[in-house]
């Protein structure tokens, strides 16, 4: 039975995947960032590491798609994937992909607080 749902999700993601004319093999993938306001939780007009952390966290739930807690090649683009898999175990774990993920931050945060003002955090969210 577990082969068989297996089978059922691969054809429904397969399925999907063409309705939307993507190959991207981690097109189920749906996580919305979220605004300044909700990601700035105590309300200090930055964003810092803690509440990206969060973010980070939701965004690799929202990409394990069998939930064991890694992603697989089958969970991530594949150009994400080469460069956030850093011992080459074919898994990204979530150090992993919290390090990758902090890399990207650390890039917005251009004046180097350790956190994202409104005008840093909006340019992050257009380049998501
Ligand atoms: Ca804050
Ligand atoms: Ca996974
Ligand atoms: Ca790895």
């Amino acid at each position: 039975m577990r082969f068989k749902w297996t089978s059922v999700v691969l054809i429904i993601s397969l399925h999907l995947a063409t309705a939307f004319g993507q190959s991207d093999p981690a097109a189920p993938f749906v996580f919305t960032p979220p605004t300044f306001t909700e990601a700035d939780k105590n309300q200090d007009v930055r964003v810092d590491r803690d509440e990206h952390g969060r973010i980070i966290i939701d965004r690799f739930s929202a990409r394990d798609l069998n939930a064991d807690g890694q992603l697989t090649v089958d969970e991530l683009p594949a150009e994400t994937f080469s460069i956030a898999d850093e011992d080459q175990d074919q898994k990204v774990s979530k150090k992993e992909f919290m390090r990758f993920r902090f890399g990207i931050f650390e890039q917005f945060d251009k004046d180097s607080n350790d956190s994202l003002d409104r005008e840093e955090y909006l340019r992050w969210l257009d380049s998501q």
